[in-house]
C-alpha cells in the first residue's frame, strides 16, 4: 500500500516534468529498455498479440492504440517495481526490528534511481533537457519517493505501537475519545495527499500534450475519394474510388508510426549532424542544411507498410517523401574498394543493413527529409530517414545520424530478433468498402461498388480480381497509382443481389503473378492471403434508388 502511494505519485510528477522540462519520464525509459532487451521472440510474441487484439476488437487504429496500450504496460510495471520494492524494504525493516526507516528508504530510492538513471543512459533516447539535470532530477525525485516510503514506515510503526484496547476509564472520569491517529486514518490521509499529487501532475502532463486528433482523422479518411490535396499526379484519372475507400493519400496525421520508442526521440537539428565514415576516402558529417543545398533533390510518392501489417490492416500510408539519392552523398564521400555494406544507425539505438549493390543498382534509394512538404516529425524520424523501394518499413531507419561503410554484413536490428532479413514487401490487396448505402443505377441493373487498394512493392500492380460467394474471380477497374511503387485503388461495381454475401480480393504484381493466397502470420516475412469482408444486402425500398 505504501509502495503504491508514493509510486503513483511519483510517476505522474516526472509526468508533468517530462512534459514542462523535457526531463527523461524513467517509467518509458525503463519500458523501452526491456523492450531492447528481452530476448526477440518474447517481444515479438508480445507485439504479435497487442496488434491481433486491436485489431480483433476493433479498438482503432493499430499503431495509436498499441502505443497506448505498451504505455500503460510501461506505467503498470513501473508502479509494480514500487511496490515490491517498498515491499522489500518494509519486510526488511520490521525482521530487523528498526524503527526508523527513513535512512533506509532513502538508501533505495537512491540505488534504484541510479539503476534507472543508468537504464535510461543505457536507452540513450536524445531528451530535451541536459543529460547533469535530469539526472539530478531522477536522484531528488528517487530519493524523495525513497524518504516518503521511510516516513510512512516509521509513522506506521509509531501508530502500531499505540493501538490496542484503551484502557478503561477510571472510576468517574468520562471516557476520552484518542487523539492519535489509527494507521487507517493515516494511510487515507497519505492517499488523498497521493491522489492529490498524482491528479494534478497527471492532469498538468496531459494539458501540455499536443491533442492528437487521429480518430477523428481516420473517420475524415475514409469518406472517400474526396480531400486529396491538389495536384497529384494521376489526378486526371476518371476512376474514383467506391465511397468508403480509404483516402489514396494518406493525410500525415493518419499516418501510421511504429518503432521501438514509448516517446520518440527529439533529435534537435542544432547539434545533429549525420555521420558517413567507415571505408570512404572523405569522412563526411553533413547538416540538414548540407543535404537540403548541396545536393539535388527528389520528391517520390511512397507506400509504406510495416511487416507486421496483417492483411488487410492499418500499417500501411501513402505520402511523399522529399530527400537526396543515397548514391550521389555517397559518391562525395567515395566509397573505397572492398566495401559491401552500410551499417546505418539511429538516435535511438535502431539499427540496420543495406547492402552497397542494392544502392548502386537503385537511385531511387534516398535519405528523405521531407514528408508531405513539410519537415519530418519527430515521430516519422526528423531530421533523416532512408527511403528503400520494395522493402517492410523494419529495413528503413529514421532518425539516422550514421552511416557506416563496412566490409562486412551485420544483421539489423529485427532481423537479429527473427524477421527476415531482406524483408521485401509482399503482394496484397484489400477490400476496404462494400458500398451497400452507394447503390448504382446502371440501366436498370443496380449495382453495389467496392473497392480498396492493391500492392506489390516496387514491382507494381497489373490486375485486381474480386469474387463474391463462390463466384468466378471477376476483374475489376484500377486507378492509376500515384508512383510505380504506390499502392493502386481498385474499384469494382457488383451486380446486385438481395442477401448476405463474401467479398473476396486478389491481385497480381506487374509481372503477373498472383499473391500468395495462403493464409500466413506476419512473422518472419509478411502476412499472406486472400482479404474477405461480408456484407448483408437488402432491397432498396420502392423509389429510393
Ligand atoms: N530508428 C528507428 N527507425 C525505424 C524504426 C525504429 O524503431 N527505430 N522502426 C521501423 C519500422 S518497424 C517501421 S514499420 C517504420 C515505420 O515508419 P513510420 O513510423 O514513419 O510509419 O520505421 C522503421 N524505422
Ligand atoms: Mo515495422
Amino acid at each position: 500500500m505504501a509502495g503504491l502511494l508514493t509510486t503513483a505519485p511519483l510517476a505522474a510528477v516526472l509526468f508533468a516534468a517530462q512534459r514542462v522540462a523535457g526531463l527523461p519520464f524513467l517509467p518509458f525509459d525503463l519500458f523501452d529498455w526491456l523492450a531492447r532487451i528481452l530476448p526477440g521472440n518474447l517481444i515479438t510474441a508480445g507485439i504479435d498479440a497487442i496488434v491481433a487484439l486491436v485489431g480483433g476488437l476493433n479498438l482503432g487504429p493499430t499503431a495509436t492504440v498499441a502505443k497506448t496500450i505498451e504505455r500503460g504496460m510501461a506505467l503498470g510495471l513501473f508502479i509494480t517495481l514500487g511496490v515490491v520494492a517498498g515491499a522489500i524494504l518494509f519486510v526488511t525493516l520490521a525482521a530487523r526490528h528498526v524503527k526508523h526507516g527513513w535512512r533506509a528508504g532513502l538508501g533505495l530510492g537512491l540505488i534504484l534511481g541510479v539503476f534507472l538513471l543508468l537504464v535510461s543512459a543505457a536507452v540513450g533516447l536524445p531528451e530535451t533537457a541536459t543529460p547533469l539535470l535530469g539526472a539530478i532530477w531522477a536522484l531528488v525525485c528517487l530519493a524523495t519517493w525513497g524518504l516518503a516510503l521511510g516516513w510512512i514506515h516509521d509513522r506506521l510503526a509509531v501508530l502500531g505501537e499505540s493501538r490496542g484496547p484503551l484502557p478503561p476509564p477510571a472510576e468517574g472520569e468520562l471516557a476520552v475519545s484518542t487523539t492519535a491517529l489509527s494507521r487507517r486514518q493515516f494511510l487515507l490521509q497519505v492517499g488523498g495527499a497521493a491522489a492529490v499529487i498524482t491528479v494534478s501532475g497527471t492532469g498538468l502532463g496531459m494539458l501540455l500534450t499536443d491533442r492528437q486528433r487521429t480518430t477523428v482523422a481516420v473517420a475524415e479518411s475514409l469518406m472517400g475519394g474526396q480531400d486529396l490535396p491538389p495536384g497529384l499526379p494521376n489526378a486526371t484519372d476518371p476512376l474514383i474510388p467506391a465511397p468508403g475507400t480509404r483516402l489514396e493519400y494518406t493525410p500525415l496525421a493518419d499516418h501510421y508510426r511504429i518503432d521501438i520508442n514509448l516517446v520518440s526521440p527529439s533529435v534537435s537539428e542544432q547539434t545533429w549532424a549525420l555521420t558517413i565514415d567507415g571505408l570512404v576516402d572523405h569522412p563526411l558529417s553533413l547538416t540538414l542544411d548540407d543535404l537540403r543545398n548541396d545536393y539535388d533533390s527528389m520528391d517520390q510518392y511512397v507506400t509504406l507498410a510495416c511487416i507486421s501489417n496483417p492483411v488487410g490492416g492499418d500499417l500501411i500510408g501513402t505520402t511523399r517523401w522529399t530527400g537526396v539519392s543515397l548514391r550521389e552523398v555517397l559518391d562525395d564521400a567515395g566509397v573505397q574498394g572492398g566495401a559491401g555494406y552500410l551499417l546505418i544507425r539511429s538516435a535511438d539505438g535502431f539499427y540496420e543493413t543495406l547492402a552497397l549493390d542494392l544502392v548502386r543498382a537503385d537511385e531511387r534509394i534516398m535519405l528523405c527529409y521531407d514528408w508531405d512538404g513539410q519537415p519530418l516529425t519527430a515521430d516519422h524520424g526528423f531530421p533523416l530517414r532512408i527511403y528503400i523501394p520494395d522493402r517492410y518499413g523494419m529495413k528503413q531507419p529514421k532518425w539516422i545520424t550514421e552511416i557506416h561503410v563496412s566490409a562486412d554484413y551485420e544483421d539489423g536490428y529485427w532481423v537479429e530478433r527473427g524477421w527476415d532479413a531482406v524483408a521485401q514487401m509482399r503482394t496484397t490487396s484489400v477490400i476496404d468498402t462494400v458500398a451497400a448505402q452507394a447503390l448504382i443505377d446502371d440501366g436498370g441493373q443496380l449495382r453495389v461498388p467496392v473497392g480498396g487498394i492493391a500492392h506489390a512493392g516496387a514491382r507494381g500492380i497489373s490486375k485486381v480480381e474480386v469474387r463474391v460467394d463462390d463466384g468466378e474471380w471477376q476483374a475489376a477497374q484500377l486507378r492509376a497509382p500515384l508512383s510505380e511503387t504506390t499502392w493502386v485503388i481498385w474499384r469494382y461495381d457488383w451486380p446486385f443481389a438481395e442477401g448476405q454475401h463474401t467479398f473476396a480480393v486478389r491481385t497480381y504484381d506487374g509481372d503477373g503473378l498472383v499473391q500468395d493466397e495462403t493464409q500466413r502470420g506476419a512473422r518472419p516475412s509478411g502476412a499472406t492471403g486472400i482479404h474477405s469482408r461480408g456484407a448483408t444486402l437488402l432491397a432498396p425500398a420502392d423509389g429510393t434508388e
